[in-house]
């Protein structure tokens, strides 16, 4: 079996989403998650221009080898932009080989470890009683793990509150929309909400909060400690990663555990987080952390070291990613938690799917391969539209992490 196409779908169906399609002269074909939120193009260019020709005529069953062809080849490692890139073609070629197997993904990667895969939803409202509604429409939904943020008094608008509550969507605007952040008024008000959370579901609800990379490692060593009476899951993304020091003074000030990983791409970039046990759950993703071959690489490292998997799962990574990233989670033994915000009925008539929800797991599809698939004219009536994610001001104006 030889690859004779690799083509690139850009299509828009309420938000960006950019697909790998790699075609075989046997008519089989695989499907790769290629979004990256903001920068979409880019990875559109790098695969167009210089993956896909690399592809044609080569063998596709030879996973890791065109994975290490890809990465080595380069000579210009890492990245998001070209560990996205990578990641399409793997996680297309995986598709690819569980269709000429006749077996869904996660039987070639071991098979199943548990009944289903944990998720977690985003309750998320201005103020606290708004937040108290949504976490209990996520419990009658029967979800088990809820991710709370709120409004901050004093603030403007604050990541993580939407006006549709079942789909956010940060990247609202052509040019980013500017926020203002002030690390005082938040760290001051989010005690009140878990404890207001904790007093109306009880100890059994899993909660999570993401704090996306906005305070220093003093100032997430203080806000772990004072969420300890509330027993989180995880407080995610303490601080910019880019130091995985950092890390340690947190972790020698409080119990809270930490997950990090959503902008990650490679094992590298947390192999000393998982190493030196700095953290609890590792989130890197598909999409953008070189597909399924890679992310199994990562998974495997943080087993060693009792890090569980709490893998990325916004709508900005496709129901291809989704898709994928369930036959990894019902496969590892270090599963954690699975992130899942639903997609809009216009991406899931885009992209139809086997993967279903119930009773607060994901079930992966039992169809060969990842049982994902893209309706290509559908797709062509959503034009690309330039969409960015917001970026963050301190009060005085300093530019700060988003
Ligand atoms: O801001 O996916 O945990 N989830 C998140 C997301 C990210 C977006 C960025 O594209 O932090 O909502
Ligand atoms: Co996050």
């Amino acid at each position: 079996m030889r690859i004779t196409d690799a083509r690139v779908i850009v299509t828009c169906p309420d938000r960006n989403f950019v697909t790998l399609k790699i075609v075989t002269d046997e008519g089989v074909y695989g499907l790769g998650d290629a979004t990256l939120n903001g920068r979409e193009l880019a990875v559109a260019a790098y695969l167009r221009d210089h993956v896909a020709p690399l592809l044609i005529g080569r063998d596709p069953s030879r996973i890791e080898d065109t994975w290490q062809y890809l990465y080595k080849g380069a000579y210009w490692r890492r990245g998001p932009v070209t560990m996205t890139a990578v990641a399409a073609v793997d996680t297309a070629l995986w598709d690819i080989l569980g269709k000429v197997a006749g077996l869904p993904v996660y039987r070639l990667l071991g098979g199943r470890s548990r009944a289903g895969v944990t998720v977690y939803g985003h309750a998320n409202g201005e103020s606290v009683d708004d937040v108290l509604t949504e976490v209990a429409r996520y419990v009658e939904l029967g979800y088990r793990a809820v991710r709370v943020q709120t409004g901050v008094p004093g603030l403007a608008s604050t990541y993580g509150v939407s006006t549709n509550k079942m789909f956010y969507e940060p990247a609202d605007a052509a040019i980013p929309t500017e926020n203002v952040w002030s690390t005082e008024r938040y760290l001051a008000h989010v005690p009140s909400v878990f404890a207001r959370v904790r007093e109306e579901f009880g100890p059994a609800l899993k909660l999570l909060h993401d704090v996306h990379h906005r305070l220093t490692p003093i100032e997430a060593a203080r806000l772990g400690r004072s969420l300890e009476p509330f027993a989180l899951t995880w407080m995610e993304d303490p601080v910019p990663a880019e130091s995985q020091d950092g890390f340690r003074l947190i972790r020698q000030h409080t119990t809270t555990p930490i997950a990090v990983g959503e902008v990650f791409n490679t094992v590298w970039d947390c192999e000393q987080l998982i190493r030196e046990q700095l953290i609890d759950y590792i989130r890197t993703t598909v999409v953008h952390a070189g597909g399924i071959s890679h992310l199994r690489r990562i998974f495997d490292l943080a087993a060693l070291h009792h890090v569980r998997s709490g893998s990325h799962g916004a709508t900005d990574l496709s129901p291809v990613c989704m898709a994928a990233a369930l036959h990894v989670d019902i496969a590892i033994p270090n599963f954690g938690l699975q992130e899942y915000m639903r997609h809009t009925d216009a991406t899931d008539a885009v992209f139809p799917h086997g993967y279903r929800y119930a009773d607060g797991y994901l079930h992966p599809s039992e169809e060969p391969g990842l049982g994902v698939d893209i309706d290509e004219d559908l797709a062509a009536k959503y034009p690309y539209r330039p969409a960015s994610l917001p970026v963050n001001r301190l009060e005085d104006g300093t530019m700060h992490s988003w």
